[in-house]
């Protein structure tokens, strides 16, 4: 089936208007089974075929290629020291954020780490309030005072963006407490990295949510690395999915938006009716843990480009819209044409916003007026002591 005929549909500029603009038309079910089958603990999984359309795989392809465009041209602004500070790129893991989109509403909340920026794209933020907030712009999503690893998106149930690891997983079971007690009849997905699934919190927030039964989705991203630390290294069971031990888990293939997206269908349906549930999505990021790491020390060049080969979830995609004759190869490139135009258009605009104004720095740190201004000495406000101080210069 030629592109032209499925009507460009999300082929549109995301600069100002949000990302993943459903197909306008809705083509015939295909079933699609998924690269490997769902590895399932103290539950039955769901079923390996997933229903889908060419509609939607055109749409993964899309919102994939961009998010994928949008991370590389993050590592470039950051050398050219455009974006200063921390940042984490999420090239790689995109079928997370993609397939989990696919499977939920945006009644249904999302919580995560600082691996974040593709996170707010999937929740409908635009290419102009990723790149502002990046080069810490007036017109970025937090208003360029959060920075990579605090975007938020609260309208459409994003909760950030958190740089403490782990702290996200009990904040998101108090999503899903809130969720619960005010009958809403959504879950809340906390997401968390390998490194994270050690911790002591994490335990403490799934026994309560266990207790109360909860609707909460704890997903663990295993991009197998923590920085630089292997996860062999850190976890004496790395099968993160059971570590719940009395809450059921699914092993996923996190680089099959499709799987991902038949697993978070099925996790939302279980959390609802049982409590929680552990989705460990088994993925890679291509990309160093940040702008710091080359990446390249504690695992070999030959692994990252094993994965790129035979894994990724982009060309996974192109095979299907392929081999089903849903495109040709010119249509996808020029798809990816497009993408380009729109991230740069995106990142010439986002340059052209100015930096918050000194006096932003005391807005948006307390709620609706609580809390007050510092004094520095008896005799100037904080704001006063930055000028003085030649801070803003
Ligand atoms: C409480 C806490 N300890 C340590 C750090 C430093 N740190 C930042 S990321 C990270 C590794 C986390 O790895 P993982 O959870 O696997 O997430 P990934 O970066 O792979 O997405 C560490 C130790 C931190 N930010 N917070
Ligand atoms: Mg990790």
């Amino acid at each position: 089936m030629a592109l032209s005929r499925l009507s460009h549909r999300g082929v549109g500029s995301t600069l100002l208007r949000p990302f993943s603009a459903r197909p306008i038309s809705s083509d015939a079910t295909l079933t699609i089974e998924t690269s490997v089958p769902f590895t399932a603990h103290n539950c039955d999984p769901p079923s390996r075929d997933v229903a889908t359309s060419a509609p939607e795989l055109l749409t993964f392809f899309r919102d994939m290629a961009l998010m994928r465009r949008m991370e590389i041209a993050a590592d470039s602004l950051y050398k050219a020291k455009l974006i200063r500070g921390f940042c984490h790129l999420y090239d790689g893991q995109e079928a997370v954020a993609v397939g989990m989109e696919a499977g939920i509403t945006k009644r249904d909340c999302i919580i995560t780490a600082y691996r974040d920026h593709c996170t707010f794209l999937g929740r409908g933020g635009t290419l102009l309030e990723v790149f502002a907030e990046l080069m810490g712009r007036r017109e970025g999503c937090s208003k360029g005072k959060g920075g990579s690893m605090h975007f938020y998106k609260k309208e459409s149930g994003f909760y950030g963006g958190h740089g403490i690891v782990g702290a996200q997983i009990p904040l998101g079971c108090g999503l899903a407490f809130a969720q619960k007690y005010s009958k809403d009849e959504a879950v809340t997905f906390a997401l968390y990295g390998d490194g994270a699934a050690n911790q002591g919190q994490l335990f403490e927030a799934l026994n309560i949510a266990a207790l109360w039964d909860l609707p909460a989705i704890l997903v663990c991203e295993n991009n197998h690395y923590g920085m630089g630390t292997a996860e062999w290294r850190a976890a004496k069971s790395p099968a993160y999915y059971k570590r719940g031990d009395y809450v059921p888990g699914l092993k996923v293939d996190g680089m099959d938006v499709l799987a991902v997206k038949q697993a978070c269908k099925f996790a939302k349906e279980h959390a609802l009716k049982n409590g929680p549930l552990i989705l460990e999505m088994d993925t890679y990021r291509y990309h160093g843990h940040s702008m710091s790491d080359p990446g390249s020390t504690y695992r070999t060049r030959d692994e990252i480009s094993g994965v790129r080969q035979e894994r990724d979830p982009i060309e996974r995609v192109r095979k299907l819209l392929l081999t089903h004759d849903i495109a040709a190869e010119k249509e996808l490139k020029d798809i990816e044409k497009e993408i380009r135009k729109e991230v740069d258009e995106a990142i010439a605009k986002a340059k052209e916003s100015p930096m918050p104004d000194p006096s932003d720095l005391f807005t948006n740190v307390y709620v609706k007026g609580y809390g007050v201004e510092v004094l520095i000495s008896s005799n100037y406000t904080a704001l006063e002591f930055y000028r003085r101080m030649d801070i803003f210069s």
